[in-house]
């Protein structure tokens, strides 16, 4: 861990409290390595100050500072080029640093930024956001060096537009969310057995017939080819890959609304019942909650054509490096049928060029393509084999994503008294609990190199608008970005540094709650937790 090394012992009023009584600084995730100067002269950013770049490869990140520093603190500022003075900000790319990362010196001198790339450059930025406050009617950033890079390359966030459809706009807006805490992941859950949501040209009927309801009776919606360019767009220039997933080859009842010939009869249980969960029927949209009752027909030739189809087309549309195919929760599909789909689907993205990505249910099968990502959703202490499931993935040399369901479920309650979101996994996710849990010690022989990074999934079964889900994601979605982007927790915390500079539950609360003037003002509907003290 190299977590506060820069802290060093004596350094001059290192993380001494401010007017305000809160410590210099309080960014999320917290640096890999920061040292401030509360007794030297801050920076102040006023209406003349300009974002100056000193070469045109900082030129889009300039304007994009300008719409990030503009909304964090009302100022229109402008781009500029060449030499500034003390109240400017400016923008650098040197390569040769670790990818993604950049160091920001903050003085009465100026903001200087130097990203590895575009996207440190773009992190650096989110950074300063982040280190502004207004004071004295004036917007100041203490004195402060930082140099920072992630710890995991995958900082994923998830949203299911599936069981309830979000529009661009919303999808555009949580990806202003995530990548403002250095997320650069958008898994989005396309399809699942109330609707399917992009369109697919070979196989018109999917959003014709299945994409025009939501749960619970909300009205549906799917995204045209252009939409999902322009989403895809957005989330690369602040960015972030997009992984579309095609949950197969359960939680497809929706499929067959379109192409009946492909699906098998709905499999009522007596949980169903014992649930009171809407009953599936054939042919007839579904608008419960229930799951593992749908699957596509394993032995019919007829469902990899669709399967090609499906993922050529998708491999087209998505420049990321991934395709997810799903494969969670096969409750209805006997094993042996249930690897030989994975076996072939996992083939046919990686034929076209992909790498696969699948929930762990999927490292059931030992013919699975080897580069297949795997996604860890069960708890922090694993049941029911979930573990050896997920450890598949490794031996066959490819890496997991850590998506603990009772850490990292943005769709869990955060207490009792919630309205919005549900209960099962280990009942409400506390901030606290969100945040308390270290990816390389929940499956044994998944180490730091065998994972990929952590992701926070947000589903959507009681969430219809933006601000649902901005209230379930805010602030646990910090918690996730701060496990995926920090330094690992030191073994022992350094006796110099404020408590709130600590990659500890305690530091990571009180920096958090500095943040909410900000997230308001960027218009962020966050849930103010009772755990938290907000500024
Ligand atoms: C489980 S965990 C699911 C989803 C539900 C979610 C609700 C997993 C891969 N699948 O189908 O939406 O729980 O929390």
């Amino acid at each position: 861990a190299v977590a506060l090394a820069a802290c060093t012992p004596g350094s001059a009023a290192s993380h001494a409290p401010s007017e305000e009584g809160s410590s210099v600084t309080a960014v999320v995730p917290l640096p890999a390595s920061q040292k401030a100067d509360a007794s030297a002269k801050p920076f102040t950013l006023g209406t003349s100050s300009t974002v100056r770049t000193e070469a045109t490869d900082a030129e889009a990140t300039a304007r994009l500072a300008v719409q990030l520093l503009g909304a964090a603190t009302g100022l229109r500022l402008q781009t500029a080029s060449g030499a500034g003075s003390a109240h400017d900000v400016v923008l650098r790319i040197a390569a040769g640093a670790s990818p993604e990362s950049y160091t920001l010196q903050a003085s009465a001198a100026g903001v200087t930024i130097t990203g590895a790339d575009e996207a440190g450059l773009f992190y650096g930025v989110q950074t300063l956001t982040q280190l502004l406050r207004e004071r004295d009617g004036t917007w100041q950033a203490e004195a402060t060096e930082i140099s920072d890079h992630p710890r995991f390359a995958y900082r994923g966030a998830m949203l299911d537009v599936a069981r309830h459809f979000f529009p661009v706009d919303v999808v555009k807006h949580y990806i202003d969310d995530a990548s403002s805490l250095k997320l650069n992941v958008l898994h989005l859950h396309l399809t699942d057995d109330q609707g399917w949501r992009i369109r697919i040209d070979s196989r018109p009927k999917l959003t014709e017939r299945a994409s025009t309801t939501s749960m619970s009776g909300d009205p549906g919606g799917f995204y045209t080819k252009a939409d999902f360019a322009d989403i895809v767009a957005y989330a690369a220039s602040r960015h972030m890959t997009v992984v579309p997933e095609i949950d197969l080859p359960g939680h497809t009842h929706a499929v067959g609304l379109a192409y009946p010939e492909l699906a098998e009869a709905p499999v009522i249980t007596d949980e169903m019942k014992k649930f009171n969960q809407q009953i599936p029927v054939a042919g007839e949209p579904y608008t419960g909650d229930a799951v593992g009752f749908s699957s596509l027909k394993i032995h019919d030739e007829a469902t990899y054509t669709f399967v090609e189809d499906v993922v050529r087309e998708l491999a087209v549309m998505t420049p990321g490096p991934y395709i997810h195919i799903g494969g969670d929760e096969p409750h209805s599909i006997a094993p042996a049928d249930y690897r030989l789909f994975v076996d072939r689907v996992t083939k046919i993205v990686a034929d076209a060029g992909k790498t696969p990505v699948a929930w762990h249910e999927a490292g059931a099968s030992t013919g699975i393509a080897p580069s297949t990502v795997g996604q860890y959703w069960g708890f922090r202490t694993p049941t029911d084999g979930m573990d050896d499931q997920a450890r598949t993935f490794v031996e066959n040399g490819a890496k997991v994503v850590m998506s603990p369901a009772d850490a990292a479920y943005l769709d869990m309650k955060y207490d009792a008294s919630t309205a919005l979101g549900l209960t099962w996994a280990n009942g409400p996710t506390s901030v606290e609990r969100s945040y308390s849990w270290e990816p390389t010690k929940i499956v044994d022989g998944i180490g730091e190199q065998s994972i990929l990074g952590v992701e926070a999934p947000l589903w959507s079964e009681t969430l219809r608008t933006a601000d649902d889900i901005d209230e379930m994601a805010f602030p646990r979605l910090a918690s996730a970005a701060e496990i995926a982007w920090s330094p690992a927790p030191a073994a022992h915390s350094s006796a110099e540094s404020a408590p709130d500079a600590e990659r500890t539950w305690s530091g990571f609360r009180a920096r958090v709650g500095q943040l909410g003037p900000l997230w308001t003002r960027e218009g962020i509907h966050f849930f103010a937790s009772p755990e938290i003290d907000w500024a």
